[in-house]
């Protein structure tokens, strides 16, 4: 708060800029205490009416708050409610009900002039004894409810132009870099190749290691301790880091439902001869946790001549029918044959294959779908659907947007470059996407180039590797000139030669200073986040960058803007990260259409530190409930494992240099690629701070002032369902650099006798258990079997199982009643 002094009219101005904002009626961003996402409410709100559009508060909330809002002018003396009925509904509308917050963080300016005449309404809005005690003294009273973060205080917030220019969409930094968060989903894995759902109303989440084992984790997070699928006996792979050999590919039929049947792609070796096999299994039929293992049926083999590019991604499309995506075979530039694999269209390698494998059971183990491209073209191989790919790394198909289904069945890929450019294609039926004539937008194999359709393109512009990542647009048709290229003024559209227009350029590509190996993503389509609608999220795997693109519906050209995790206060709700390990392998989406990434510190087969994440948009939520699933409820045979996720959330300051390995954790960070000496996920020279820059807004975390410390190791807080007085709540320890929750096993009332003891209460009335004050389910569970004497100073120091080791779930989570008066009096 130094340094800044508020002249007596700026409360004014500030306090006419807001009638003026409301009587316009426009959106405003609010405060949010509980620390989420803002979002727009389902219906309009009646209270709260200035934040129907965009807010924290649910209409059940408001009508709470309505009430409230009457008690307190019940209470309060009707003089002195004439003139403070307007705080009062001010504050209360920052719903300040949550367990982090009791009053929203206040402008120094706006705080002084409430503070004049309006401060004993604390003593009915907060149970805060500390700022009770404050009240006869303003500065300390006003320094105490200010924030570190200016922009964020009531109520300049609602006319920072920073904060509300963004509402509604995704927030950006200064550099253009989407600020996004993550939640760790799971862990401890093996080189995680791919995640993918059923479809069968389970929203099991099924996740594959290269090694040739598949896992079955359940919505709430837990993972079966017995395997879905173990091949790892056929499965040809290696420790060696980058062995591009493996597990490769899950997808399960549309009707797995009701014929059980899924398909994988792994790699198959004999002495020196290698080859790919795709394969159908069946689920077992006395456990759908686990595949029949004797149920396999080879439905396609293609021999691999080397190692590398094996392709591997497996989908369904709504046509019902199985797409496979090939390598070109291995080795550099697709020396195979005359003019190699991918332009040769009898060749089933550098392609994407479709089939139909429905009605197999007799008969051959699959069909050839009748408007298969190339059907009727004796010099080419019927499954062939499109032709040109090098080693299409993850493809997606989009399912469209949600309201109106548009773009729904785009299949997206990422094709992996060979020296220069990484590409991500938009793949259609019979199409040519270049290689090895093409790499990206240039020629790779000038000859092939300039003798094909493929050529007929402008020389390759020299200095493309220095420039930004430029987008062009998707038809084959037009192409960007080498000039433009250079110039920086992204795309111009120029008709290229008319002679063949089968080949399709990239809808973008990037040089090797971004990245050296892309991994194909998805278009969110998801519920919960409803600004990522329609973005195509994607990263490298070497770099570690994540990247997305937007098309823009009016020129049919591809918006480009990297990925970051959220700066400052940006990723701090509770449960979140904002760090990632760089070897970024995969993308998926669960059975709701959220989407997450799988990613590894050491990217070898055998050493499991693979996390998948989940994709959160710090900026703004559905409304709560909007989003809500209904699992299919599953039989599972076999023992449990608990999640417990191990990544943190990583405390940077905006105004000091990013540290390259935060010191008190012992987790490898991601900052530092093992195998790739390239720019690190957290790129330390973008954080820098630049002059003048500011954070590109999005929802803050409203800290009270530099009053708030980290929370001490032990330390405890009560969360309560509104409406609850204090004192009672589930209880949240802090320890190891979070905050989490404390199973109920042993719990007693001499553990809550500590509890409310450190929090000021000292009667402790009841030992809460079965979650009676609800579940904290973004929480690690970090306390189990507390045994406490009932004298200690606090929680940790009582008997307990180790930390973050537990037998239990959310549905125990412990809670307390504490008092200030003897229970027994
Ligand atoms: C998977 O199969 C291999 C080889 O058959 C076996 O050694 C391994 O223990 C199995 N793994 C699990 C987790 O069942
Ligand atoms: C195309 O691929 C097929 C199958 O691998 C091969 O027999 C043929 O020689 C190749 N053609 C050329 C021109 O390289
Ligand atoms: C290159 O051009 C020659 C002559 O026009 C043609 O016979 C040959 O098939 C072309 N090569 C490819 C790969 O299209
Ligand atoms: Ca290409």
């Amino acid at each position: 708060m130094a340094g800044r002094r508020a002249g007596a009219g700026t409360g004014v101005r500030t306090l006419l800029a807001l009638l003026a904002l409301r009587a316009l009626g426009a959106a405003a961003h609010p405060q949010c205490l509980d620390f989420r996402p803002p979002f727009r409410p389902p219906q309009p709100l009646r209270f709260c009416a200035q934040y129907s559009a965009f807010g924290c508060c649910a209409p059940e909330h408001d009508a709470a708050l309505a009430r409230r809002f009457g008690a307190l002018a019940a209470r309060v003396d009707a003089a002195i409610w004439a003139e403070c009925a307007g705080y009062a509904l001010d504050l209360l509308c920052q719903d300040p009900s949550t367990p982090l917050r009791t009053v929203p963080g206040l402008c120094e300016d706006y705080c002084l002039d409430l503070w004049r005449s309006c401060r004993g309404l604390f003593r009915h809005l907060s149970p805060d004894r500390e700022l009770w005690t404050l009240e006869g003294n303003r500065a300390k009273f006003c320094h105490y409810l200010s924030l570190d973060d200016t922009d964020y205080c009531f109520p300049r917030l609602l006319v920072n132009e920073n904060l509300n220019s963004n509402l509604g969409r995704v927030v950006a930094d200064a550099m253009g870099c989407l600020q996004l968060c993550l939640e760790e989903v799971a862990n401890g894995l093996r080189n995680p190749v791919a995640m993918v759902h059923a479809r069968d109303g389970s929203h099991r989440f099924f996740v594959a290691e290269q090694l040739g084992l598949v896992w079955v984790y359940l919505p709430d997070r837990s993972r079966l301790e017995k395997p879905f699928l173990n091949i790892s006996r056929a499965v040809l792979t290696s420790p060696w880091e980058g062995d591009e050999r493996g597990f490769l590919g899950l997808a399960f039929h549309p009707g797995f439902r009701h014929n059980g049947k899924l398909y994988v792609y792994y790699s198959v070796g004999v002495g020196f001869h290698e080859w790919i096999r795709i394969s159908e299994f069946r689920v077992s039929e006395d456990d759908v946790n686990a595949v029949d293992h004797d149920s396999e049926r080879i439905i396609l083999e293609i021999e691999e001549p080397a190692s590398n590019h094996n392709g591997g991604q497996l989908l369904f499309g709504d046509d019902g029918y199985l797409y496979i995506f090939t390598g070109d075979g291995g080795m550099a530039g697709d020396p195979f044959g005359k003019f190699g694999n991918a332009q040769n269209k009898s060749a089933l390698l550098g392609k994407v294959l479709r089939i139909d494998v429905d009605r197999n059971e007799r008969g051959p183990l699959y069909r050839i779908p009748s408007d298969n491209p190339f059907v009727g073209d004796p010099a080419a191989r019927p499954e062939v659907y499109a032709l040109g790919v090098r080693n299409m790394w993850r493809c997606s198909f989009d399912r469209g947007d949600p309201a109106s289904g548009a773009g729904r069945g785009r299949l997206f890929c990422g094709d992996v470059g060979q020296n220069k450019f990484e590409e991500v294609d938009l793949v259609e039926r019979g199409r040519n996407y270049g290689w090895r004539a093409r790499e990206g937008f240039e020629c790779y194999d000038r000859k092939l180039c300039a003798n094909t359709s493929l050529g007929d393109r402008p020389p390759p512009p020299r200095a493309l590797e220095d420039l930004s990542p430029r987008i062009c647009p998707p038809t084959p048709r037009l192409l960007r000139t080498t000039q433009e290229a250079l110039l920086g003024t992204g795309c111009r559209l120029t008709p290229a030669s008319p002679a063949s227009a089968d080949d399709v350029l990239p809808i973008f590509a990037y040089p090797h200073k971004l990245g050296k190996s892309v991994t194909g993503g998805y278009v969110y389509r998801g519920c919960e986040y409803p600004n990522l609608n329609g973005l195509y999220i994607f990263g490298d795997f070497m770099s570690g960058r994540l990247m997305s693109l937007r098309e823009n519906l009016g020129t049919g050209q591809w918006q480009y803007n990297e990925i970051c995790m959220g700066r400052g206060q940006t990723c701090a709700f509770p449960g979140l990260i904002n760090n990632y390990y760089p070897h970024i392998i995969s993308f998926a989406e669960d059975e709701a259409g959220e989407l997450y990434f799988m990613s590894t510190g050491v990217p070898s087969a055998t050493v499991a530190r693979g996390v998948v994440y989940k994709m959160i948009d710090p900026s703004r939520r559905a409304p709560p409930g909007k989003c809500q699933i209904q699992p299919a409820q599953v039989k599972v045979r076999s023992r449990l494992i608990h999640f417990v996720p191990k990544e943190e959330f990583i405390r940077r300051t905006e105004s000091t240099p990013r540290p390259t390995a935060p010191a008190p954790t012992k987790a490898p960070r991601r900052s530092r690629p093992t195998t790739a000496p390239l720019a690190p996920t957290l790129r330390p020279s973008r954080s820098t701070p630049r002059p003048g820059r500011r954070r590109g807004g999005g929802r803050r975390r409203g800290r009270l002032g530099t009053k708030v410390p980290e929370p001490s190791n032990g330390a405890v807080r009560l969360v309560r369902p509104a409406g609850l007085s204090p004192g009672r709540g589930r209880v949240e320890v802090f320890a190891g650099g979070r905050w989490g929750t404390v199973c109920d096993d042993a719990w007693d009332t001499k553990g809550a006798a500590v509890v409310c003891r450190q929090l000021g209460f000292a009667y402790a009335v009841r030992a809460a258990k079965r979650a009676e004050f609800g579940e904290g389910h973004t929480l690690p569970i970090l306390l189990d079997d507390v045994r406490c004497t009932g004298s200690e100073r606090n929680l940790l120091e009582c008997a307990h199982a180790g930390l973050g080791s537990h037998n239990c779930d959310h549905q125990e989570d412990a809670g307390v009643v504490c008092s200030r008066e003897d229970p027994h009096l």
